[in-house]
């Protein structure tokens, strides 16, 4: 463990370690690593390559990105080598109109990882982590045509040993601000693509049933079910209700004067964390 974030800033954080990421065994067959000093995007680089040909598994991880993406062109702001910044190329079999569970099950695995190693995470629907309200993480899922077939970019930001000065909003949080310390990146990197790919496999291998499946364990670590929501829909609508679950095809369902409307991945702009009421 590193210094708590809020004593050690910017100075002195340790690298990613190559090596170990590519050791034999360290990671799940058809994963590759690649860590680069500094990019633009991950998401931008793995796409290109998605574009370029590149097979499944691909696994990009920037030191510093410089223009990180959220959506809608919003921007994801880190400090050199304090997060975990990564994009994961798949190319899932299953039919597109599947595609809207990933980056819920992608936000889910982040979940998971953290809650193994003792923090108390949350998913916040469609695309967010959280631990005790403030986002930790942000998923950024992209799709990409190309010659061998569509792509999916899978982008995750995890804020790791990032201090307080050093979050761009204060809804923002980081590990090192939760538990005192950093944990190790390497490792908590290789725990993270364990758990995407064990439940990507099992999305990918399940059918209609692991999507129900997954449907009842996302809503069950969802810190937005159960909430009155505020969500921005395109066309500058907004839908104020109350959040009661997720369905089958991972949609949002908020319910309004006795009616239930179902928001699709896509169609909703943010359940934006600084207006959901306060417990
Ligand atoms: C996201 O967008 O949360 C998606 C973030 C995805 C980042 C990864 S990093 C690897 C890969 N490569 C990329 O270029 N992107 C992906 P959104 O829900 O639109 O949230 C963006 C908003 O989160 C910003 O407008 C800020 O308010 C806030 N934000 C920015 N940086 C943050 C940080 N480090 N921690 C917490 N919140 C942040």
């Amino acid at each position: 463990m590193s210094p708590a974030a809020d004593e050690s800033p910017a100075t002195d954080r340790p690298p990613l370690d190559s090596t170990a990421l590519s050791a034999d065994g360290a990671l799940l067959p058809g994963l590759r690593v690649e860590v680069v000093e500094e990019t633009g995007s991950t998401n931008a680089l793995v796409a290109e390559r998605a574009r370029a040909g590149e097979p499944e598994g691909l696994v990009v991880v920037a030191e510093h990105q410089t223009a990180g993406r959220g959506r809608l062109d919003r921007r994801w702001e880190t400090p050199p080598r304090a997060a975990l910044t990564f994009s994961v190329l798949l190319r899932p079999s299953v039919a597109p109109a599947s595609w809207p569970w990933l980056p819920l099950l992608a936000g889910h695995a982040v979940g998971k990882t953290l809650r193994a190693v003792g923090h108390d995470a949350a998913v916040k629907w469609p695309n967010d982590v959280l631990i005790d309200g403030r986002k930790v993480a942000g998923l950024l899922v992209e799709r990409v045509d190309s010659p061998a077939g569509p792509a999916a970019v899978v982008g995750i930001g995890l804020n790791v040993s990032t201090s307080r000065q050093e979050l761009p909003v204060p809804e923002a949080t980081s590990l090192a601000l939760e538990a005192g310390g950093a944990p190790d990146r390497t490792a908590l990197l290789v725990d993270l693509l364990a758990t995407l790919g064990e439940s990507y496999a099992a999305w990918q291998a399940g059918g209609a049933a692991a999507e129900a499946r997954l449907a009842e364990s996302y809503a069950a670590a969802c810190d937005t079910v159960g909430r009155e929501v505020r969500v921005d829909l395109p066309a500058a609508q907004t839908l104020h209700g109350r959040a009661t679950g997720v369905d089958s095809r991972g949609r949002l369902l908020v319910e309004h004067d006795g009616t239930t409307t179902a928001v699709a991945a896509g169609d909703v702009v943010h359940v934006r964390a600084q207006e959901r009421p306060q417990d």
